[in-house]
């Protein structure tokens, strides 16, 4: 099914370079990063030129090379159209994501638990959802809040025990609730046995399960939390690879006998019962052999020197497939991996249906608009997200399938990210949800998104999260209140009295002027029951799940409009009044952020009001 294309050269021209799968996702994110239209390209005189004359303005010796390194590395092209489109209950569902830690804690210590998530499930199943994804629930030193595991056999006692965990996945079941886990091992906390028996005997098989180097041996990347991604052990004279926290230490997936332990890990829990997994930085796993020094250009220009080495390695498609064949397929789990970097082509490439390796991937070139970074403090313009989701599903054929998300653990809040203005808080937040649970693919909801929470503010103190305090010690308390993940960690507002924890919470809040979740349920007109009513839609309309999605004047800014099957969906995506583009075909309104359902018909002549979202069908 996959063709195969030329190597390239610096000899080979842009355009056919651009035509690569990792060439052209690389080409998009560059221009993007550095916010040049990808039209740029489509100038023959451009596309024209060769590989080797961007030295002109690329000055770095190197970077040619490890450019076409990376893309003669992938043999495969993806499928690019047609195909046939197979029905999944991945696909059917709206997940909802739990950050266990800030849910709900139901032993008083501040700390949300198992039992605290047992207690909600009736909320999660009448909201309509059909699974949950739950952050890292495994034993951990917490130094990033589980995704440094010291031992994947054995539950947080913070938040409960091996049986919470099996009584909170019969009561999904019971539920018609899907539940899938965090599985983190692209590597492992330093408090894990296998760290520290590698660290202190140099001769133990658990050496080669890390990356060690001698200390003057190191090569220059840098960590995603702000820091040199080694880490020295003065005493033991060696020095070991983190790509994240200092003592998250990257598992060498070379080794099989890593492999080995990954496959035991996924079998581990689903023979209790989950249903997938989502695999977190999934796409790092493969390092290039030497770990190479990072590319001085690729690494100003991304941030993280040394990504190029390992975003997109030689053997990723390898290890997905072994783990894919030995354990993902045999027990039936869905699988959805955390990809940041990946474009849609190298998406494709992981996740396509006949490729075997993921059925999922969550791409995250959305989240930021062209030149900006998560630490920029700036509006983010929804015209993007318009532009990206024309640009997927023009390039996704039957095989392919996308995750829909604006919000997680990892990034601030959406509403906060478009417009603070308290005045379109409920109408953007509607909004979201009308974007999310319309469009093709299957939604990931986070937790308090449902209720339209908005970002928090912090003092220096009151920050947790060790990415924030990294690089607070680099830059302004501003500027890590821009873009601090703890904005998605605030514990969630159970009542008006808050009624997340009887003790002291760990970290902050929901601000006082969004209503508790009990408060929007008893209100008809809440974001909380419009994202209610839309999920109750999607769940009754499977076929509108299925159905192909066709873009209604796609060039109109402010605007998007699409119909999918015989439904219309209109969106004014600024504050300003939006003439309203006519469709001149009869239809009803069903779901509004403005207009109550019983208006049933709106002037076609009357303006779009400031983020106004209307669902119809057409007759
Ligand atoms: O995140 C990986 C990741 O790359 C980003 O989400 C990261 O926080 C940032 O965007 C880098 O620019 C995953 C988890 O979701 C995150 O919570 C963990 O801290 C991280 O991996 C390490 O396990």
């Amino acid at each position: 099914m996959n063709l195969t294309y030329e190597k390239v050269t610096p000899n080979s021209k842009i355009k056919t370079v651009y035509n690569t799968p990792v060439g052209r996702d690389v080409i998009d994110k560059v221009l993007m990063q550095m916010n040049v239209s990808v039209k740029w390209l489509t100038n023959p005189l451009i596309g024209n030129l060769k590989l080797k004359h961007l030295k002109k303005w690329i000055k770095d010796p190197d970077f040619l090379q490890v450019f076409c390194d990376l893309i003669n590395q992938e043999k495969d092209v993806a499928v690019q159209k047609g195909g046939t489109l197979t029905k999944q209950w991945w696909k059917e569902i709206v997940f909802y994501q739990i950050y266990p830690r800030s849910f709900k804690d139901a032993d008083g210590d501040g700390l949300g638990d198992l039992k605290g998530i047992i207690g909600k499930l009736d909320y999660i199943a009448e909201m309509g959802f059909g699974g949950i994804w739950l952050s890292p629930i495994f034993k951990s030193p917490m130094q990033d809040n589980g995704y440094d595991i010291s031992d994947y056999y054995q539950i947080n006692p913070e938040m409960g025990t091996m049986q919470d965990l099996r009584d909170l996945i019969s009561g999904c079941h019971a539920r018609g609730l899907k539940i899938i886990l965090d599985l983190v091992v692209n590597h492992t906390s330093a408090q894990h046995p296998w760290f520290i028996e590698a660290l202190n005997n140099p001769n133990s098989d658990k050496r080669d399960y890390y990356f060690f180097r001698k200390p003057d041996d190191i090569n220059n990347w840098v960590s995603f939390f702000f820091e040199d991604a080694w880490q020295i052990f003065e005493e033991q004279d060696i020095a070991a690879l983190h790509l994240f926290a200092s003592e998250q230490f990257d598992l060498n997936w070379d080794n099989p006998a890593v492999r080995a332990e990954v496959v035991k890990i996924i079998n581990f829990y689903a023979e209790l019962g989950i249903d997938g997994y989502r695999l977190d930085v999934i796409n790092y796993i493969s390092k290039k052999p030497g770990l190479p020094d990072g590319n001085k250009w690729v690494g100003d220009l991304m941030e993280f020197r040394g990504i190029e080495n390992y975003y997109y390695g030689e053997n990723l498609h390898k290890y997905l497939k072994e783990i894919h064949q030995k354990a993902f397929k045999p027990n039936q789990l869905f699988s959805i991996g955390e990809t940041p970097g990946i474009g849609i082509q190298m998406g494709k490439l992981l996740s396509a249906d006949y490729r075997q390796e993921l059925d999922l991937i969550f791409n995250f070139d959305h989240l930021e608009i062209p030149g900006k970074v998560r630490y920029d403090d700036y509006l983010y313009d929804l015209n993007f997200y318009k532009e990206y989701i024309m640009k997927w599903n023009n390039a996704l054929s039957n095989h392919d399938w996308m995750s829909l998300f604006f919000e997680n653990h990892d990034n601030p809040r959406m509403i906060s990210k478009v417009n603070p203005n308290p005045r379109y808080h409920q109408v953007l937040g509607k909004l979201i949800a009308m974007l999310l649970l319309t469009l093709k693919g299957t939604p990931f909801i986070y937790q308090g998104q449902e209720a339209g929470f908005i970002n928090q503010t912090f003092s220096a103190e009151e920050l947790r999260d060790v990415e924030s305090l990294n690089k607070l010690k680099q830059s302004n308390l501003a500027t890590v209140l821009a873009g601090s993940r703890d904005h998605a960690r605030t514990v969630i507002k159970w009542t008006e009295q808050g009624d997340f924890s009887e003790g002291e919470p760990w970290i902050k809040g929901q601000v006082d002027k969004v209503s508790s979740i009990e408060q929007q349920l008893t209100d008809a007109d809440s974001i909380l029951n419009f994202y209610k009513n839309l999920i109750e839609f999607r769940n009754q309309n499977v076929d509108f799940v299925y159905a192909p999605i066709e873009f209604i004047y796609p060039k109109r800014k402010n605007f998007f409009g699409y119909i999918r099957n015989n439904y219309y969906i209109e969106i004014n995506l600024s504050s300003d009044l939006f003439k309203r583009p006519n469709l001149k075909r009869k239809s009803k309104l069903l779901i509004s952020n403005y207009h109550a359902a019983t208006v049933l018909k709106i002037d076609p002549k009357q303006k779009m009001q400031p983020y106004e979202a209307n669902l119809y069908l057409l007759n």
